[in-house]
């Protein structure tokens, strides 16, 4: 047992002890002790204030780890408002900012300093006597969030501050929190691991991670925070931005150690062009440098606009580029089937995220690009869009480099792949592909095609999810009980459904043509080809000049036309639907139940195929009634192995008679769609 007295001096010490090495490990980036023989600090420090509560303090390098949850973050009011820099994206608007600084200030020459402009979360914090009190998030520059617990757990943010800036009494300093790019695409590969959504680039992960309630989760993740300002210090002058740097990093603040003094604007510029290339090969994201007035007092004198101050402007890049490889060239089909080639790369580090694929619009672009897989080329993103090929470095390009060829089948169902005339994109002509399925659907139950009510987009998803349809004629098997087992769904909105399903199979011909979604035909063209052909089948025999001779139909619309139905997929979906008891001709108009409107049916014996309930719903769906008992009301007997008595007095009433096979060759036809 150690006595209280010497227990509180070796806590210090530890405490002492453990500061220094953080401040060399993270501030400076060159520890002089081992992992090891850092931990053991730490534990036996911890082990102390855990004997002697009374010795413990918010101040103390084991409050790292993080405090409590909290419920909420509380306001806070900046002393000063912190405010936005104005920006300039290019030598011009820079000269105009040296030209209205020295008029202002009536001088010849302004020294500047030049400070890279880190792409993370600013933030206030306040030291008291050397001792870190509050910090707070920018907000909206008047008033921010109180994330003070959250910054304690940032390592390179000093609890307790070294001299000169110790002394001061009040100490308000600005600075960035930020993620650096090999600890962002760390963090975003756990989450990736452990199934959690990924943050889009680095500066939201640090967001993410400083606004978090729970100060654990913050202290988990390595952010990391340079300090670039003095906001307010009570009782030491500063003359210079340069001077407050220095000051900075040796009270214990992470500063940037890239920041340049140079003594003309011509001398920026120039530091402008050698930061554009270093900036792919720092460890962290930076969207520009700021430019300040290195003298202080002539900041002061400048003053502010009512958003910026006057004696500071923010260099915006443009938009990042980077250099990698194409690994291959794949298609990707679309919900509207285009089928668009897109480059797979060597991942690469760019503006804010790892990059690996890069669309390639269309093969046009592929072909004036002269883009081959195994070429070297430039990406470029600008913010968060998708990255684009710029161009190839053909010096660059192997013997082995390969040209792209559209492929002629789709990837995801098989069918033709096909460009129609005065489209730059080709299109996957299967009805059927997945790809196309959902759209599909939902275009061919939309009002001015077969108009099934409550047939809408979240529907069509919930069906496709649950695996009950696989192409639109399958919604025609669908059964109340299928649709009822489906979320949010009770017994008599999905009796609903069905019967508005089974209620479309009465639409004349030139809404279910126009349904099919063919290319090019609209809603008056499936009605000028429903009136000409009067059928589906005739129109699916018209040849091309047939076609061309309705009116309104141009050689785009006929060969759209031509190539639907030379799919045999597509050719195969109309029978089905067909099969299904769905209008085919202009004409006909189908009793509004379906094939079993109005027919009564019993099941007897053993159903091999669904349960008895599934049966009976089918039978509804069809607008039939199942029954229990056989009288001379039955129309139908289904009948399976063991059926007794009821099949007796069937064979005596004379009633149709069916095995279960039978009964699904008849009515169902598409015996997949019911399990
Ligand atoms: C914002 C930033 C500044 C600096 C670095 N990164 C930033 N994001 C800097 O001065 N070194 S200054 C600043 C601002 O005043 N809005």
């Amino acid at each position: 047992m150690i006595s209280k007295t010497e227990a509180s001096r070796r806590v210090e010490e530890l405490r002492e002890l453990i500061r220094r090495h953080d401040y060399l490990y993270y501030v400076l980036d060159s520890p002089e002790i081992t992992d090891l023989e850092y931990d053991a600090l730490m534990r036996e420090l911890a082990a102390l204030e855990r004997e002697f509560p009374e010795l413990a303090s918010p101040d103390s390098p084991t409050m790292r780890v993080g405090g409590e949850p909290l419920a909420a973050f509380s306001k806070v009011r900046h002393s000063l408002p912190m405010l936005s820099l104005t920006n300039a994206f290019d030598a011009e608007e820079l000269l105009g900012f040296d030209r209205r600084v020295r008029s202002a200030l009536g001088r010849e020459r302004v020294a500047y300093m030049v400070e890279p402009k880190i792409d993370g979360l600013s933030v206030a914090m306040t030291y008291e006597s050397g001792v870190f009190r509050l910090g707070a998030t920018r907000g909206d520059g008047e008033v921010g969030e109180d994330v003070t617990q959250n910054l304690r757990t940032v390592r390179s943010v000093p609890l307790v501050l070294s001299e000169p800036l110790s002394l001061a009494p009040v100490l308000e300093v600005r600075g960035e929190v930020y993620l650096g790019k090999r600890e962002f695409q760390q963090l975003n590969e756990e989450r990736r691991a452990s199934g959690e959504p990924l943050f889009a680039n680095p500066r939201n992960a640090a967001a993410g991670s400083l606004r978090q309630l729970d100060p654990r989760v913050t202290a988990r993740r390595p952010l990391d925070c340079f300090v670039y300002e003095i906001r307010r210090v009570e009782g030491l002058s500063v003359g210079t931005q340069a001077e407050a740097l220095e000051i900075l990093a040796r009270s214990g603040f992470r500063v940037c150690r890239e920041a340049r003094l140079c003594q003309s604007i011509d001398e920026v510029l120039w530091l402008i062009k050698e930061w554009e290339k270093r900036r792919p090969s720092l460890d962290y994201d930076i969207d520009g440098l700021v430019i300040k007035v290195n003298d202080l007092p002539d900041q002061a004198k400048l003053g502010f606009t009512s958003k910026s101050p006057r004696g500071a402007v923010a260099f915006k890049f443009g938009a990042e580029e980077a250099v990698t490889r194409v690994v291959d060239i794949i298609v990707q089909v679309g919900r509207t089937g285009a089928v668009t080639p897109t480059a797979i790369l060597e991942p690469v580090f760019v503006a804010g995220s790892t990059v690996s694929r890069a669309t390639l619009h269309n093969e046009d672009i592929i072909r004036a690009k002269d883009i081959r897989v195994g070429d070297s080329v430039v990406i470029r993103k600008a913010g968060d869009v998708i990255p684009e090929i710029v161009r190839v470095l053909p010096e660059r390009r192997p013997q082995s480099a390969r040209e792209f060829r559209m492929p002629k089948k789709c990837p995801e169902c098989g069918a033709d792949v096909v460009r129609l005339p005065g489209e730059a994109v080709y299109r996957c002509q299967g009805i059927s592909c997945p790809a196309q399925l959902r759209e599909s659907i939902i275009h061919f139950a939309s009002r001015g095609a077969m108009d099934i009510d409550g047939l809408g987009p979240s529907r069509v998803d919930q069906l496709l999810a649950a695996g009950l349809v696989g192409d639109v004629a399958d919604l025609y098997g669908l059964t109340a009980g299928q649709v009822a087992a489906l979320e949010r769904m009770g017994d008599r909105s999905a009796q609903k459904l069905v019967a508005a399903i089974q209620a479309s199979k009465s639409r004349p011909l030139s809404r279910l043509i126009y349904a099919l979604g063919i290319r090019h035909v609209g809603e008056r063209t499936a009605q000028d080809l429903a009136r000409a052909f009067g059928t589906m089948d005739a129109l699916a025999q018209a040849d091309r000049d047939r076609l061309l001779s309705v009116p309104e139909v141009g050689p785009v619309v006929a060969d759209s036309i031509l190539s639907f139905f030379k799919q045999e997929q597509n050719v195969m979906l109309i029978n089905k639907l067909r099969n299904y008891g769905v209008g085919m001709s202009q004409e006909e108009e189908l009793p509004a139940g379906g094939p079993l409107e109005g027919k009564v049916v019993v099941f007897t014996g053993a159903l091999e195929r669904m349960g008895r309930k599934q049966a009976e719903e089918l039978v509804v769906s069809m607008g039939g009634k199942a029954s229990s008992s056989v009288s001379s009301r039955t129309d139908l007997v289904v009948a399976g192995p063991g059926a007794g008595s009821k099949l007796a007095r069937a064979r005596e009433l004379g009633i149709p008679i069916m095995s279960e096979q039978e009964f699904f060759d008849t009515y169902v036809k598409n015996p997949n769609t019911v399990q």
